[in-house]
């Protein structure tokens, strides 16, 4: 059953039911028109209420249909509009909670529309690059004006009910509390009679001098847009509610909808969406698993890492306590904290009331004593084993029981880590991505004797915080570190052949990555990858690098921190300029290897650089590290600025197809540094069965 039928003395009322949110799916939308007919012919009925179960009105169209035949099976969600608004007997929408895309203009179909204070409405289909493709694009700005319906549709951004009382979007907003259903079966009663019944395709839009509005926006909206099409075609969309006929403008409508819906852009924004979602779910560890509140934190060392691990837990007004050994370290990480907080606010992001409140929420401490009562604890200190065996010695001496003990190392063997305690059980890795308090990505370390409820606390908390929790396996780098190695490696050797930093780069800026590997290097600093290409000589002495990254560390060049790295810098500012001598030192390493310099294309930098990634994410992939393919794409979209329009590296491996991206590697293979390019067994087994990584 996906939608009830009930009726109250002459009210008929259907009520939406399927969780969590209403999609409209396929059987939703059946129930639906089957109630609706049943209640056009039922004499007794005067008139129908449409309501949501649960926590939504409706979340829109089932977006699990999409690309599926269900999507376009009869009755499709044109088909449920259309019904409602030819009905010969008034339809009021009760809305509560969540009206949304499909959901929306399924409330724009009805007569009438009746909601409870602090639903949050919205046409948030661009954000999965398509438009309203159910008339949202000619109904809303019928009922709410050209500006303010553009505006929602363009942005996708959710309003509250509320703040649409004004407009003839609602015949009435409810009081706070009230009780929406009976007031929709009241409201019912006193329009049964009312002739004709008022349609919102029978508004005109009533904009003077539109084109002029119209142009504005679309210079405003091409300017934003990036590589997505959908708001540009969002605009289109909505100019047509001014300048064609109602039917002519829903017809102009469904077009740009069928364009977008096809197109790469919209399939990996709604990769990403269900990505985002399923990332949170572990097969062995159930969703009813108790959790560990988590009410109080703390966080050893007070670092950069450190005080932007403690910030998170202020930001969602947990109280945390930072420990440092020495006074000056810790009044340093303070003061970063509270520097933080000032930019932010001077920045307009956040009020001088709310950073207040999130500094008080951050005390100091020099004591261990002082932290053995908080939930969890999180160790943030220097990348180097030794260091971290002594803080989990004396966190396993002073933690209450039941405390979360959590590492944000990087790379290190969480298992080792976890046999520094009694209590491997509570150990986990929560590895958070610098700037800690920006990044999104927290990959979730789960060790084999970490406990399920301990996971899935951890799980909680990443929701909690407001991150894209991530579960992975232990190894040397995890799932990100991982990869990016292969990727790093590969930018090296083509240093080595050819290329100059600033033409890398720029291929992979062109590709879309936020930033390419030098520039990423000059900020986040080329000494971390020096120190870890050390410890890599002498654990695996058979994996080459290029030593053009060792001869500019010795050069004392870690990138913007000292002022230059792979570039050089003006002082003060940090846009990356062209280094005669970085670029001298690459052109003498390649002679002094004897490497004849070639001109390399763009294209095999972007390939060696995002197949590396693709090639070491497969055998993560099969060795169980990362979960499922979408996992590693969440990874690169939230932590490592890969382009979101190409969905993650294992999405656009699959949309590249895998036989193609076997192909390159192979290619690459015979090539320098070949050993670089074994293809992982998964990979080779997908491509030959003609799969994907997402499939
Ligand atoms: N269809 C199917 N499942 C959906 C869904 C939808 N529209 N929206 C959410 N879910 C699932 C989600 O996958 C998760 O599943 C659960 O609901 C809770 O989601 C023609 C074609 C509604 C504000 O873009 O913005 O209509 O993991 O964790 O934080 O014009 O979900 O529990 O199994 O996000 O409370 C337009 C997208 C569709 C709305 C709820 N609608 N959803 O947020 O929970 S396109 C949207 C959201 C369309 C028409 C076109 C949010 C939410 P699971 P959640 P939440």
């Amino acid at each position: 059953m996906s939608a009830a039928y009930e009726v109250g003395g002459s009210v008929a009322v259907i009520t939406l039911n399927n969780p969590p949110v209403n999609g409209l799916g396929l059987a939703t939308r059946t129930a639906a028109v089957d109630g609706i007919r049943q209640a056009l012919a039922d004499d007794a009925v005067t008139a129908i209420v449409i309501t949501g179960a649960g926590k939504a009105f409706s979340g829109g169209a089932d977006i699990k249909e999409f690309n599926s035949p269900k999507a376009l099976t009869e009755p499709t969600l044109h088909t449920l509009i259309n019904v409602v608004e030819s009905s010969t007997k008034p339809v009021i929408a009760a809305i509560h909670s969540v009206c949304m895309g499909g959901g929306l203009e399924l409330a724009l179909g009805c007569n009438y529309r009746i909601a409870s204070p602090g639903a949050q409405m919205a046409l948030p289909e661009v954000k999965l690059g398509i438009l309203p493709g159910a008339g949202g694009t000619q109904r809303l700005p019928r009922v709410l004006g050209l500006e303010m319906a553009l505006n929602m549709i363009v942005s996708g951004t959710p309003v509250a009910s509320e703040k649409l009382a004004g407009t003839t979007l609602f015949d009435e907003v409810t009081a706070p509390g009230a009780d929406l259903r009976a007031a929709a079966v009241a409201f019912a009663g006193k329009v049964a009679d009312v002739r004709p019944l008022p349609r919102v395709r029978d508004r005109q839009v009533d904009y003077p001098n539109h084109e002029a509005f119209l142009q504005f926006s679309r210079n405003t909206v091409k300017a934003m847009s990036g590589p997505f099409p959908a708001p540009l075609l969002c605009v289109e969309a909505v100019a047509a509610s001014v300048t064609k006929k109602f039917d002519d403008g829903l017809k102009f409508e469904r077009e740009l909808f069928m364009q977008l819906v096809q197109s790469a852009e919209s399939k990996a924004l709604r990769h990403a969406f269900f990505a985002e979602r399923v990332a949170g779910k572990v097969p062995d560890v159930p969703a009813d698993t108790p959790v560990r509140a988590i009410a109080s934190a703390a966080v050893v060392g007070a670092g950069t890492m450190g005080a932007g691990i403690a910030m998170n837990f202020a930001n969602a007004g947990i109280p945390v306590t930072l420990l440092e050994t020495k006074q000056e370290a810790l009044d340093k990480g303070l003061a970063t904290i509270r520097k933080n907080y000032e930019s932010t606010v001077k920045k307009g992001k956040l009020t001088q009331e709310k950073a207040e409140q999130c500094i008080a929420l951050v005390n100091g401490t020099l004591s261990y004593a002082d932290i053995a009562q908080a939930d969890i604890v999180v160790e943030a200190v220097f990348e180097d084993m030794d260091v971290k065996q002594a803080v989990f010695q004396q966190l396993d001496e002073v933690m209450k029981p039941g405390a979360i003990l959590a590492s944000n190392t990087s790379t290190l063997d969480l298992d080792k880590i976890a046999g520094f305690t009694r209590r491997p059980q509570d150990v986990i890795g929560l590895h958070f991505f610098s700037p800690a308090n920006v990044m999104k990505l927290l990959e979730i370390v789960r060790g084999k004797q970490t406990g399920k409820d301990v996971l899935a606390s951890a799980l909680a908390l990443s929701k909690k915080l407001r991150k894209t929790g991530v579960v992975s396996g232990v190894c040397d780098g995890f799932i990100g570190n991982r990869m990016i190695e292969q990727y790093s490696r590969q930018a090296g050797f083509l240093l080595e052949e050819g290329c100059l930093p600033e033409q890398v780069d720029r291929a992979m800026e062109q590709f879309g990555f936020a930033m390419g590997p030098f520039r990423m290097g000059d900020l986040a600093g080329n000494d971390i990858g020096w120190a870890i290409r050390k410890r890599r000589y002498v654990e695996k002495p058979d994996v080459t690098y290029s030593k053009t990254a060792d001869l500019l560390c010795e050069l004392g060049r870690f990138g913007q921190k000292t002022g230059a790295g792979w570039y050089d810098y003006k002082p003060g500012e940090r846009n990356a300029l062209a280094s005669e001598q970085v670029n001298a030192m690459i052109v003498q390493h390649s002679q002094d290897i004897g490497v004849a310099r070639r001109t390399v294309s763009d294209r095999e930098i972007v390939e060696r650089l995002v197949y590396a990634l693709v090639n070491e994410g497969a055998r993560i992939l099969e060795e169980g590290i990362a979960l499922r393919a979408s996992d590693i794409d969440m990874v690169y979209l939230t932590g490592y600025g890969f382009p979101l329009f190409r969905g993650g590296p294992m999405f656009y491996a699959d949309t590249v197809g895998l036989p193609n991206v076997l192909d390159a590697i192979e290619g690459y293979a015979k090539g320098r540094h070949g050993e670089a390019w074994t293809p992982a067994p998964l990979l080779v087994r997908l491509a030959g069965e003609g799969r994907g990584f997402n499939s």
